[in-house]
């Protein structure tokens, strides 16, 4: 007989058992969370209002409250069914997002400076969370009347200018990689060296008042993209940035004057140190902020501060204190160390101020020792330094034939000179360089987790050790342990046939050349500590100086702390260059008054030699330990 389509259908979907897995009605069971969610606009004293989520977990009574305060969208921070960490373990967590950004109200100023010179407005960052806290305590039931203000870099400055004018209900603070001298060696420059990458950033958070909408660019390779652009302001203007008033500032403001001073956060909080309990923390490859945590940490116990006031500081780049600190490049760790420090350090610390938890007994100083692979205690932080530490820093001198010795050369003369071309820059990743905050970057999130950005400072250093123009000191393969526990000092003596310059250090620890257990790890130069300086900066950071061709000066600085052991059977690495593109802007090498507005005849080509005589010595003071 013949049989229609249609009835051949009817006939499939009624005999049995139906071919067809999706039954006709089915309701998943429902899970319910297992907390409940707040959200409220919050009033600030010039009636502003500030959007803000509460979280809170269900069934809670006389809950402690943490709170971070953010220009990333509070409603990203929403945490999935089972809450969070903080929320299982009983924490009421508030999330807000800070004035002119997302759901709040106002207006958004980049790290908005303390009310003053700098802010002629009623309200700062202090107003704004001493007002929050005071609105919180009255206003939250469960709670026990008790905060604390933790966050990660924008969001750890935030957390620290609360300390500025604490409310008495502020108990505890943890700003993790804040960023707090943003001149000095966090996201704006390091010693005067613009990261001109960061323009990125300045387009995704003020482009819009909501999520950092990325106008694409027309070339993938950030190198070639700022090549081509000639300087900042030229980029700049390529790009349309110049029309963003954080982007005119910055364009204003290439030396550390009054603006810059004013907004170094960790002088204004040793200028009024709080009395609440805080755990600074950093990580030591943070590819952002490096400078925030350990230096006012220093600063504070310098001034008699440091009872309340903790430093840790983790193998971590700028997101992992959160997650995944597992690993450095290749580099393995036992242990989990960002899940240590959430655990052993993060939560007895709140627990102790928040609920009147056990001491936490945290030592003053936690560092993780990346040479050997586990946490230290210190009573004290650094262990050798110039001054006051028993232990004096040891000068490693660079000396003849490209090697490194503790023992100073008796040369009369010596040096080795490389051609600086700004034509053809150091890169300081291998290309193409992606903007981890341009279009690719930023999709997603925001772009400090952007793989190989956040990776940048442990980057095997071999791509650029064979260039002409990066000098290669090291040391022969060691037969003993070296120790090194604290702040490394480049102290580099050197002439240009250029006005201007800069001067890039890596302090480098390289592996065997064969590692049978971990063969990704030959030979690997892992860079334990790098910095930039802007040579015109050497005498004053406010007043800078042109550099007198071919005369010797003397380039000091400190790189980032280490605590780090030199294995056996290692090599201590040191590498010299001029250039860090396109993360930091070039340098003109011929004295100009502002460098982002070098024209592009200024940029020159200069060859630096790099002095290691008796007389003028080139050395890295390195804080070593028995
Ligand atoms: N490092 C980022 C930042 C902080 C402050 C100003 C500009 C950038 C951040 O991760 O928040």
């Amino acid at each position: 007989s013949i049989v229609t389509a249609a009835a051949q259908a009817d006939t499939d979907r009624q005999s049995p058992p139906p071919f067809n897995d999706v039954p006709q009605e089915f309701t998943a069971k429902v899970f319910e969370k297992n907390f409940i969610k707040r959200e409220e606009m919050i009033p600030m004293r010039d009636g502003v209002k500030l959007h803000t989520l509460i979280f809170i977990p269900k069934g809670v009574k006389g809950a402690p409250m943490l709170m971070g305060r953010t220009p990333y969208n509070a409603a990203r921070y929403e945490p999935g069914m089972n809450g969070d960490k903080f929320l299982r373990e009983g924490f009421i967590r508030v999330y807000q997002d800070i004035r002119g950004k997302y759901g709040s109200e106002g207006n958004y100023v980049v790290t908005m400076p303390v009310r003053g010179p700098l802010n002629p407005t009623s309200t700062d960052h202090v107003t704004d969370t001493w007002d929050t806290i005071d609105w919180l305590v009255k206003n939250v039931s469960e709670s026990n009347g008790r905060v604390a203000i933790i966050g990660n870099s924008y969001d750890g400055f935030t957390a620290a200018m609360a300390l500025l004018d604490p409310h008495p209900a502020l108990k505890a603070a943890v700003p993790v990689g804040p960023l707090l001298d943003a001149w000095m060696g966090d996201d704006w420059f390091h010693y005067g060296a613009f990261r001109q990458m960061m323009l990125g950033y300045v387009h995704m958070q003020t482009g819009q008042r909501g999520e950092g909408v990325i106008a694409p660019s027309e070339i993938y390779d950030k190198y070639e993209e700022f090549l081509r652009a000639g300087s900042v302001s030229g980029y700049a203007a390529s790009n349309g940035l110049d029309k963003l008033p954080f982007v005119q500032r910055l364009l204003e403001h290439p030396s550390y004057d009054a603006y810059w001073q004013g907004l170094a956060v960790d002088k204004l909080i040793v200028a009024r140190p709080s009395k609440v309990p805080t755990l600074w923390t950093q990580g030591l490859w943070d590819q952002e902020d490096m400078w925030g945590s350990n230096h006012v940490w220093r600063a504070l116990k310098a001034a008699g501060h440091e009872a309340n006031n903790w430093l840790v500081m983790g193998p971590w780049n700028h997101i992992q204190p959160w997650a995944g600190g597992t690993s450095i490049g290749p580099m393995k760790w036992p242990t989990d160390t960002s899940y240590q420090w959430t655990n052993e350090m993060l939560l007895p610390f709140l627990n102790e101020h928040l609920r009147n938890g056990p001491p936490a007994n945290l030592p003053r100083v936690t560092v993780y020792n990346t040479g050997e692979k586990r946490w230290d205690k210190f009573t004290t932080w650094p262990t050798a330094c110039d001054q006051g530490c028993g232990t004096k820093l040891k000068p490693l001198y660079l000396t003849a034939n490209f090697n490194l010795s503790f023992e100073q050369s008796a040369q009369a003369n010596g040096g080795d000179t490389y051609t600086s071309d700004p034509a053809t820059p150091v890169p300081f990743l291998p290309r193409p360089v992606v903007d981890p905050f341009g279009e690719f970057g930023a999709t997603g999130g925001l772009g400090s987790a952007y793989d190989p950005w956040s990776k940048w400072l442990s980057t095997d250093q071999r791509f650029v050790a064979g260039r002409p123009d990066v000098l290669v000191y090291e040391t022969e393969v060691l037969t003993e342990a070296v120790r090194v526990q604290g702040i490394p000092i480049a102290d580099i003596r050197a002439s240009t046939t250029g006005t201007d310059g800069d001067f890039v250090v890596k302090l480098i620890d390289v592996y065997p050349s064969k590692d049978y257990t971990n063969p990704s790890a030959s030979g690997y130069q892992l860079p334990i500590a790098t910095d930039i300086f802007r040579g015109r900066y050497r005498e004053s950071f406010e007043h800078p100086t042109a550099i007198p061709a071919n005369k010797p000066q003397q380039y000091r600085f400190e790189l980032p702390n280490v605590n780090h052991v030199f294995q056996p059977g290692h090599r201590i690495m040191v590498q010299i260059q001029s250039t860090l593109f396109p993360l930091y802007d070039r340098n003109p090498q011929t004295f100009v008054a502002n460098i982002f507005k070098a024209r592009p005849t200024d940029y020159k080509k200069a060859d630096v030699t790099i002095l290691r005589s008796k007389a003028q010595p080139t050395a890295i003071l390195l804080p070593v330990v028995k």
